[in-house]
């Protein structure tokens, strides 16, 4: 398996038949998100994943409903908060896993990890851990999509903490001069780690900063998927028409702490209560079941579906190998300066001997 081979068709979603609304889908593709970063944080807390976790738990509406606008061919771009995004964009549940575990089945055959989820095939484009790095790669690509004449949209997500980013600011000023099919998706979910908007921004309002570079901006509902999908709709169908870049502000909230090293001391409890009160999977299941759209047996069926998908993917995860140590250099640019190559030397220097 290469990053060129999708690791399955993008096709099936648990929980959701063929005929059923597609208000149904949008529920259980959240659902199915929410399951299996529950199930990572319940890994992480047993040792079996390592390294950095941010999860998306409460923002989910975001990536659910943005997606739903995309094509297949189009691009995704997403931050290091993007197991969800990955999945939604049609990564398999068990190379999302398996890359999480570090193992050679994953993604990036273990070696990206958490924060660096990547498959070429399905045109998700990662997982950055660098704040704002995924703007200028969105350009990269938008770019390179209008030089081969090829109809597709980049769908960029990034957090408000971006906007503070020389990234940000040169992305969108070159995305509106060279009218690039890209849609910004800024998930502003208040904090950037400990730091309130309010602390760290001059302008608070999101789209008003954006329209500076003359482009379409505006705020919608992040906690409510189908606003969010309309709006998305509404975007991309105006970028695919030649309409240029687009901006779009999420307003949304982490439920749980910015990664899994984080006493949150910068904000109030009740404050994470309030926002709870319109957790998204709630606000449409509830809508759902309220209209006669869903029984709580289908419910149930959903719940069902989609936790044996996340069963199957640790299952998975915890089965596969490690990759060989003998392949280590693989994929190294310059095997010559590789750090198996180096260690003689590195050993030697510190030693103060000729190597
Ligand atoms: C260039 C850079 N600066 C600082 C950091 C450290 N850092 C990691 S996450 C984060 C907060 C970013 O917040 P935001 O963009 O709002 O995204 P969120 O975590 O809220 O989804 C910071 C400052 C980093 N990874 N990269
Ligand atoms: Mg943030």
């Amino acid at each position: 398996m290469t990053a060129d081979t999708p690791t399955q068709a993008p096709a099936s979603t648990p929980g959701f038949r063929d005929g059923d609304p597609p208000e149904v889908r949008l529920l259980a593709q959240m659902l199915l998100v929410r399951r299996f970063e529950e199930r990572c944080v319940e890994l992480y807390s047993a040792g079996s994943i390592r390294g950095f976790l941010h999860v998306y738990v409460g923002e989910e509406a975001v990536a659910t409903g943005v997606m739903s606008a995309l094509e297949p061919d189009d691009a995704v771009v997403a931050t290091y908060r993007e197991h969800g995004h990955a999945l939604l964009k049609g990564m398999s549940a068990r190379a999302v896993m398996a890359e999480m575990y570090g193992k050679v089945t994953g993604c990036a055959r273990g070696r990206g990890g958490s924060m660096h989820l990547f498959e070429a095939a399905t045109r998700f484009y990662g997982g950055n851990a660098i704040v704002g790095g995924g703007l200028p790669l969105a350009i990269g690509l938008a770019l390179a999509d209008r030089l081969a004449g090829r109809d597709r949209v980049t769908a960029c997500f990034f957090g408000e903490g971006a906007m503070a980013e020389g990234e940000f600011h040169e992305s969108v000023n070159l995305a509106a001069l060279w009218r690039l099919p890209v849609l910004f998706v800024c998930e502003n979910n208040l904090y950037a780690m400990g730091t309130a908007l309010a602390r760290s921004e001059s302008e608070t309002n999101l789209a008003v900063k954006a329209a500076a570079y003359e482009l379409p901006a505006w705020s919608v509902d992040g906690m409510d998927v189908l606003a969010v999908a309309e709006a998305a709709d509404r975007a991309v169908q105006a970028i695919r028409a030649g309409g240029g870049p687009h901006f779009l502000e999420a307003r949304t909230f982490r439920f749980r702490a910015h990664s899994m090293f984080d006493p949150e001391r910068y904000r109030e409890k009740a404050e994470v209560e309030q926002w709870k009160q319109r957790d998204p999977i709630e606000l449409l299941r509830g809508r759902l079941v309220g209209q006669g759209t869903l029984a709580e047996a289908d419910l149930a069926v959903m719940e069902a579906e989609v936790a044996a998908v996340v069963d199957d993917a640790a299952a998975f995860a915890e089965e596969s190998p490690l990759e060989d140590l003998a392949d280590l250099e693989l994929y190294v640019h310059d095997p010559a300066s590789s750090v198996l190559r180096r260690a003689p030397l590195l050993a030697a220097a510190r030693e103060g001997v000729a190597p």
